[in-house]
């Protein structure tokens, strides 16, 4: 079988567009023989092979490995994973600087980073609505929980900081946003496009050949070279099994464990945990060590319910120790 290899800029249910390695785009659906092996279904960002039909549209075989993915637990009481994005080199986490600012939200999508291997880069928006003193708070705020990552406020209505941005899109690079809906991202897509990606919007439609006739898709090409992603708003980042990535997220309170008495110590109960003296002694503040408890427990009940039959018989036990410490330790504070 003729394959071509290609990258999916747009995907919904069933429907992607594929561009192909000589830039033609092409209308894809799944083909019969599509394998989902465990990678399930094309995101955009994905590397793909696919045959093109006399028709001019194509079929997606299938998926190249991915070698960085932005995915989080699907909605509810669902425990499965849901690919936002494929093959993203960063992720750039939309906070605006209003009421919405929440450097809660930002450590939520820091782990969502830490574990699917793409390097954060925090965005401070709407800075020409925030006053210096509260813009210099959250900026402090932001600083405090970012690790590594860089923390950019910017305005796409002045232009401040937009520069700063742009030097982190070249050629190259896949970027993709995320946010709250209203955090600025669509802004900050036409900002850095100029004019030509206004129809960002629009439906999107296909000729009889079964190419875009429109501008519109999800993954656009800036002028400074990068690949962007444009993701609706994200009202549920649901955390999967990674435990490890919160503890990455985490790590100035991973490094007060050392001193624990317990070797498995959890930081929970036990008597003599070095991470509860930090938090009472103010080292810790209250709210970060909140946080860090409460994504690691989503991640290890992601973990949980996610295991086999043997493994979950295990887990049930480990589970019930864990509700029985999480109260002990609501009794304690
Ligand atoms: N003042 C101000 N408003 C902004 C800025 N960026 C976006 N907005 C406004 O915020 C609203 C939501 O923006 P949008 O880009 O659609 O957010 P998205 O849902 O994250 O894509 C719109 O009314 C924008 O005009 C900014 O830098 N400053
Ligand atoms: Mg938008
Ligand atoms: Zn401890």
């Amino acid at each position: 079988m003729n394959l071509s290899k290609g990258r999916v800029i747009f995907a919904s249910i069933n429907s992607y567009t594929v561009l192909s390695e000589n830039g033609e785009e092409y209308y894809s659906v799944l083909s019969g023989s599509f394998s989902r092996d465990n990678r399930g279904l094309p995101a955009v960002g994905d590397l793909v092979r696919f045959k093109k039909n006399e028709n001019g549209d194509s079929v997606i075989d299938q998926i190249i490995p991915r070698k960085s993915v932005i995915s989080r637990k699907s909605a509810g009481n669902i425990y499965s994973e849901n690919v936002l994005a494929a093959n993203i080199d960063i992720m750039l986490i939309l906070t605006a600087l209003d009421e919405t600012f929440s450097v809660r939200r930002i450590e939520r999508f820091l782990v969502l980073a830490k574990s699917g291997g793409v390097t954060p880069v925090i965005l401070l928006s709407k800075a020409d609505k925030c006053d210096p003193i509260s813009l210099a708070i959250h900026l402090t705020e932001a600083e405090e929980v970012a690790g590594d990552a860089q923390v950019i406020e910017f305005s796409s209505i002045t232009g401040t900081g937009v520069d700063k941005i742009e030097e982190l899109l070249k050629e190259g690079v896949t970027a993709c946003a995320v946010g709250l809906s209203g955090a600025g991202k669509s802004t900050l897509l036409n900002r850095l496009s100029g004019d030509e990606l206004q129809s960002v919007k629009h439906v999107r439609e296909f000729d009889s050949k079964g190419r875009h006739t429109t501008t519109s898709r999800q993954m656009f090409k800036l002028p400074m070279g990068a690949m962007f992603v444009d993701t609706p708003g994200i009202r549920e980042v649901g955390l999967k099994g990674d435990t490890e990535a919160v503890e990455e997220v985490f790590d100035e309170i991973i490094s007060f464990a050392e001193d624990c008495f317990f070797s498995d110590c959890t930081h929970v109960h036990e008597p003599s945990c070095a991470v509860i003296k930090a938090v009472e002694n103010g080292e810790i503040s209250r709210e970060r060590y909140d946080s860090y408890i409460k994504l690691r427990r989503e991640s290890e009940n992601y973990k949980m319910r996610t295991e086999t039959p043997q493994e979950q018989k295990r887990s049930d036990k480990k589970l019930a120790r864990l509700i029985k410490t999480e109260n002990k330790r609501k009794k304690k504070f």
